[in-house]
């Protein structure tokens, strides 16, 4: 249960922040912030549009020429550290605040978001002072070397299901190679990324390195127009990701995108099938499916279809839906009304489509107020089903059987995303042999979600453009002059 701390805090007023400095919006617009479990409004939110946003570019751009760029690395490296220390030392706190944001389990924003967000910053902090750059010099004629730059002022636009676990994992490598930003985060979560803000001034971050912009599309579309922005590292909805690459294209910005997937889990008949339904459990339902990586289409080998869907059916049942700020719940409310309505709507496509719901299939009654789902199963549909080709992101499932190797590729493929992929095998032969056919950024094999941030994270076709981590981070936010010296 929620301690006596975590229960006072009730939300928060969300401004923008600039030059060091929490500011209102210049109209001095706003709009509600509301918990998804309990419809409450639990804070204002300012609403930022262009010139809110034009304001932060312009003090990102002076405080480039400040004194971050040209901080010793060790210096700005112990920043980074302090970032994470900040952020743990207010772990109750922020994990309350996401937990009101977006409705997921408090002990789950502990544990894996804000946990994560800090190590983000620890990690960047060690990884910043090893980072290499290139010489040549082979002959008497010329030494040629490489120098990497910040890349500039850089917008960081966010979505709302793991709010400042992503946002983190974009700020900390950003100010690991020396730029200034402008953070967006998502309009429905707004609060921690805000929190964030003052804690980077805290741990030593000059003024105007560190900007945020609340408000909705219209903010982040000001960004990716914007002539002083020199990149956009971006993670949510594939057609947004177009929408910011058709308005940065005029000023050509260097890109980052980490868009949305419609992931496969692929379950073969000689897989350790315990572990399979445990993982599976996870990587169907973990943070009430709203994690881009979660593998929404289940494919089971015909022998073990039967008895794979009946287990995991009975693990799902399992599953409690209930007050986030409840320990024993193990999936919260959904983010938004809007997301709400959105997942209902693909349950009433199931229905439709000829599906059949194994566990689940709509509101979990038992809740009275808040956007809860029951977690869903779906058996039945056919490979062309909307419910089976588009991305739901919500806890929501479907499993069909297959029975060759050679027809489940060619489902996996059948799309046109590729963000992740996870297979369940003990052949290890079969499951390098398979797995390297997959067109996708990330495959796990025998596991879900394990990350080592050393490597690159990120989708192929329309699920992304780039990776991110370890030095993947740093090209992307770094650019590179190459210096020929002759001799
Ligand atoms: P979204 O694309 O609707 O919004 C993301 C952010 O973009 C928000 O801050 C929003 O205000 C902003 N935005 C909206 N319109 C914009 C525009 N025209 N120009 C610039 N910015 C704009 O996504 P969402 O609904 O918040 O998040 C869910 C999506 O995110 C899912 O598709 C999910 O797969 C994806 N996602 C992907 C990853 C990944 O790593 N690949 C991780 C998390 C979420
Ligand atoms: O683990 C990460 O680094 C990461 N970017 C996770 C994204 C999850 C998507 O919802």
């Amino acid at each position: 249960m929620a301690t006596a701390l975590e229960k006072k805090i009730k939300g928060m007023d969300c401004l923008h922040w600039v030059n060091g400095k929490y500011v209102p919006s210049i109209s001095g617009k706003t709009f509600p912030n509301i918990n998804p479990a309990t419809e409450e409004v639990i804070g204002t939110v300012a609403w930022g549009g262009t010139e809110e946003v034009n304001e932060a570019v312009a003090a990102a751009k002076k405080a480039l020429k400040g004194e971050w760029g040209k901080m010793p690395l060790r210096k700005r490296s112990a920043i980074l550290r302090k970032i994470g220390d900040l952020i743990l030392e207010r772990k109750d706190e922020l994990a309350m605040l996401e937990t009101l944001d977006t409705g997921k389990p408090l002990w789950m924003s502990k544990s894996i978001d804000i946990e994560r967000a800090a190590f983000n910053f620890h990690f960047f902090a060690d990884y910043m002072i090893g980072i290499q750059d290139e010489a040549f010099h082979q002959d008497d004629i010329a030494i040629h070397y490489t120098k990497r730059k910040p890349l500039g002022v850089v917008g960081l636009i966010n979505p709302w299901n793991l709010p400042l676990l992503l946002m983190t994992w974009k700020l900390a490598p950003a100010l690991a190679a020396g730029n200034t930003v402008v953070m967006k985060p998502s309009e429905v979560t707004p609060m921690t990324a805000t929190a964030l803000a003052e804690i980077t001034k805290e741990a030593g971050v000059p003024d105007g390195v560190v900007n945020l912009v609340n408000g909705f599309g219209e903010a982040g579309a000001a960004l990716s127009q914007n002539p002083d922005v020199a990149g956009i590292a971006f993670t949510g909805e594939t057609v947004t990701g177009s929408a910011i690459m058709k308005a940065s294209a005029p000023t050509l910005k260097k890109l980052s995108f980490e868009l949305g997937g419609k992931n496969p889990n692929v379950i073969f008949a000689d897989a350790d099938l315990e572990d399979a339904v445990e993982t599976t459990i996870r990587s169907s339902f973990q943070n009430q499916g709203e994690v881009c990586l979660c593998g929404s289409r289940i494919y089971v080998e015909r022998p073990i279809y039967d008895e794979f869907v009946e287990r995991l059916a009975s693990k799902t049942r399992e599953l409690k839906v209930g007050d986030p700020l409840d320990d024993s719940s193990t999936m919260g409310s959904i983010v938004s009304e809007e997301h709400y309505n959105k997942v209902m709507g693909y349950l009433n496509l199931a229905k439709e489509e000829g599906g059949t719901f194994v566990t689940g299939g709509g509101r979990a009654e038992h809740m009275e107020k808040g956007f809860f789902i029951e977690p869903t199963i779906i058996t039945g549909l056919g490979d062309n089903a909307r419910c089976v080709r588009e991305e739901i992101f919500g806890p929501v499932v479907t499993i069909q059987p297959f029975g060759t190797e050679e027809e489940v590729l060619e489902k996996v493929n059948d799309t046109t995303y590729g963000l992740s992929a996870t297979v369940w095998t003990t052949n290890l032969k079969k499951a390098h042999r398979f797995a390297g056919q997959i067109e996708a950024g990330i495959v796990w094999i025998n596991t879900w979600f394990l990350r080592d941030l050393r490597t690159p994270f990120g989708g192929m076709k329309r699920s992304g453009i780039g990776r991110e981590g370890g030095h993947h981070s740093f090209e992307f936010y770094t650019e590179t002059t190459n210096i020929t010296v002759k001799l």
